[in-house]
């Protein structure tokens, strides 16, 4: 059966594909697997029925009969789990694919996020430009570990796993800045993933929410 994700009505983004949302439809995509997408506004994310899917009133949520789940780690790691495509058959290379898919959630993305907040959110606090060099510098150590792993591989474990699918959704949010810019092999290795055809099935099906939205 078709399972249903949810995502925003309006998204901030206005379709750059940066709510967690994405991911899970691009790794939908990569497997195969048919979906349906429930919207929802941000009025609607913090009412009851949303609640009893997601404690914490966000997006993404994934509903198949019986199983019903929030956390985009959590989804992905199912999806991978239950359709070929997106995990080694090999248990130890399967296992490094969830570390690396832990390594992009626990260790790579929280100081992307903490400068995004910033950039976003605390924008006219008298200490933002101050802090600015210590954020960049705490991305950018976890960029020159990343960069030293993947040397000249083309994924992080041989073939493409859901742990390149979620590092390169965490790095994607770097989008603007020229952070990614310095380092060209970290910077081709995003092109590479956006260029998987189900990442652009994934990109196109999230901008036409958008579009539609607007031109209502
Ligand atoms: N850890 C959770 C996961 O990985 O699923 C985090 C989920 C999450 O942060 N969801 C966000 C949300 O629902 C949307 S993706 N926020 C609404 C709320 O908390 O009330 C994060 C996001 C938000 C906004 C933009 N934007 O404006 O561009 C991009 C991404």
């Amino acid at each position: 059966m078709t399972p249903t994700l949810t995502g925003f009505a309006n998204s901030p983004d206005r379709g750059r594909g940066r709510g967690r949302d994405m991911r899970v439809r691009w790794a939908l995509e990569e497997v195969g697997q048919p979906y349906d997408v429930r919207l929802l506004t941000f009025a609607e994310m913090k009412e009851p029925p949303h609640l009893a899917l997601h404690p914490f009133g966000q997006i993404p949520t994934y509903e198949e009969p019986g199983l019903q789940l929030f956390e985009s780690g959590a989804i992905i790691l199912h999806i991978a789990e239950t359709h070929k495509g997106l995990f080694p058959a090999e248990p130890g290379a399967r296992m490094r694919a969830i570390n690396w898919m832990f390594a992009a959630l626990n260790t790579v993305e929280p100081p992307i996020l903490e400068r995004e907040t910033a950039m976003l959110l605390e924008r006219d606090e008298s200490w933002t430009v101050k802090r600015q060099p210590g954020l960049d510098a705490r991305i950018c150590k976890r960029l020159d570990a990343l960069v030293a792993y993947l040397g000249d591989r083309e994924w992080l474990e041989g073939m493409f796993t859901a742990g390149d699918l979620m590092m390169a959704s965490v790095l994607f949010r770097l989008g603007s800045s020229s952070l990614l810019q310095r380092y060209p092999s970290l910077s081709a290795y995003v092109a590479r993933a956006e260029a998987r055809p189900a990442y652009r099935r994934a990109f196109a099906a999230q901008l036409a929410v958008f579009e539609a939205g607007n031109r209502a």
